[in-house]
C-alpha cells in the first residue's frame, strides 16, 4: 500500500527535512507533489537522487492527495489546509494555525497517538519547543504525577527558518572580519527592532502577549496542557534564541504528586521510555549538547537531578533537533501512525 503525499513548503528548513525523512524512512509514496508560496515556486528540490520542480500550491493542487504535510507557515496553511482536507486528504499541519482549536488533535506520538482516532482532516504538528518537553514528562506523568513544570529554553535559529540560520552565519563572519552588524531578522522578522544573534542571547521568541509571556513561551504553556490533557497542569516557560544552528536545549523544573521518588528512578524510567535517549553521568561529563543532537530523532535526557528543597521536584536537561522530532520528524511519524491505525 503507497500513498500520494503533497509536502507544502518543500523548500524551507523544515520541508527540507521532510523531504529527508520520507526518504530515510522509506515512506510508502506512490506519487509526491513538491508544493510551495507563489515566491518559491519553480524552485528544484532533491529527493531519491532526483531533481523535482517546486510547484504553487493551489486548493486544486490536493485532489487524489492521501497524505498533505504543511510547513509553508501558518497563513499557507490557514487558507490551503482545509482545502486539502475538504478534497479527503490528511493533512498534517506544522504550523500554529489550527493547534489549539478542539475538533484538531494536537499530537506528539510517544504521548497522545489515541488522540489520531478523532481526527476531522488536520492533525496539528505541535510547536517544537514543546514536543521535546513533553516526550520527557509524559513516563513522569504515567509513573508519579505531574503538578508544576518550569521550564527555560535555550533555542536554536532553525526554529525561524533558513534565513535565521543565514543571518547567524553573515554575523558571525562579520564580527569576526570587525565589521559592524546589521541584524534584519531576530526576534522576529515583522517587527520594529532587530538584535545581533552571533555571540549573544535574545530573551524574546516570537512576539509578545498582553500578559508579558511571548507567543512561544505560551504555545509552550498552552500545547503541553493540550497533548497531556492536563488543562490543570502548572506550566511556565522563558524561551531564549542562542547562536546555536540547530537543536533546542530546556532546562525544566518539575513537581511530580508521588512522594519519595529518586532522581535514580526518573533516569531508569526515561532510558526506557519510547524516543528518549539518557545521557546522564557526571562522573564522565556525559550530558545531552545540541551539537551532537542534530541529525537525530529522539529527545535526549540528562541532568536529572532532584531538587535540594522540594523532595517532590526535579531538574532536568533536554535536547533534541528542533527540525526533526521539533517538526518533521514528528510530522512523518504522525502520517507513519495513521497508516498503522489505519486512518489513511
Ligand atoms: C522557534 N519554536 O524556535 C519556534 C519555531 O509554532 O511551529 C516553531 C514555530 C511553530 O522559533
Amino acid at each position: 500500500q503507497s500513498f500520494h503525499v503533497a509536502v507544502v513548503g518543500a523548500t524551507g528548513a523544515v520541508g527540507q527535512q521532510i523531504l529527508n525523512t520520507l526518504e530515510n524512512r522509506n515512506f510508502p509514496i506512490s506519487k509526491l507533489s513538491l508544493l510551495s508560496s507563489k515566491r518559491s515556486a519553480g524552485t528544484t528540490v532533491v529527493f531519491k537522487n532526483e531533481n523535482v520542480t517546486v510547484q504553487e500550491a493551489t486548493p486544486e493542487s490536493f485532489e487524489g492527495v492521501d497524505i498533505a504535510l504543511f510547513s509553508a507557515g501558518g497563513s499557507v496553511s490557514k487558507v490551503l489546509a482545509p482545502e486539502a482536507a475538504a478534497r479527503g486528504a490528511i493533512v498534517v499541519d506544522n504550523t500554529s494555525a489550527f493547534r489549539m482549536e478542539t475538533d484538531v488533535p494536537l499530537v506528539v506520538p510517544e504521548v497522545n497517538e489515541q488522540d489520531l482516532l478523532a481526527h476531522k482532516g488536520i492533525i496539528a504538528n505541535p510547536n517544537c519547543s514543546t514536543i521535546q518537553m513533553v516526550v520527557a514528562l509524559e513516563p513522569i506523568r504515567q509513573a508519579y504525577g505531574l503538578k508544576k513544570v518550569i521550564a527555560s529554553t535555550y533555542q536554536a535559529v532553525s526554529g525561524a527558518g533558513a534565513s535565521a540560520i543565514e543571518e547567524l552565519h553573515v554575523q558571525t563572519k562579520t564580527v569576526l572580519e570587525g565589521q559592524p552588524v546589521e541584524p534584519k531578522m531576530l526576534p522576529v522578522k515583522s517587527g520594529e527592532k532587530h538584535y545581533q544573534i552571533a555571540f549573544n542571547a535574545i530573551p524574546q521568541i516570537d512576539v509578545f502577549t498582553e500578559n508579558g509571556f511571548t507567543y512561544e513561551e505560551m504555545k509552550m504553556i498552552n500545547e503541553t496542557k493540550k497533548i497531556m490533557h492536563m488543562p490543570e497542569l502548572e506550566v511556565a516557560a522563558t524561551c531564549v534564541r542562542l547562536p546555536v544552528v540547530t537543536g533546542h536545549s530546556e532546562s525544566v523544573y518539575i513537581e511530580v504528586e508521588k512522594e519519595g521518588v529518586t532522581a535514580e528512578e526518573i533516569r531508569v524510567l526515561l532510558s526506557e521510555a519510547e524516543g528518549i535517549i539518557v545521557q546522564d553521568n557526571p562522573a564522565e561529563q556525559l550530558y545531552p549538547m545540541p551539537f551532537y543532537a542534530a541529525g537525530q530523532n529522539e529527545v535526549f535526557v540528562g541532568r536529572i537531578r532532584k531538587d535540594l528543597n522540594n523532595d517532590k521536584g526535579f531538574h532536568l536537561w533536554i535536547v533534541s533537533d528542533n527540525l526533526l522530532k521539533g517538526a518533521a520528524w514528528n510530522s512523518v511519524q504522525i502520517a507513519e501512525r495513521l497508516i498503522k491505525l489505519g486512518l489513511v
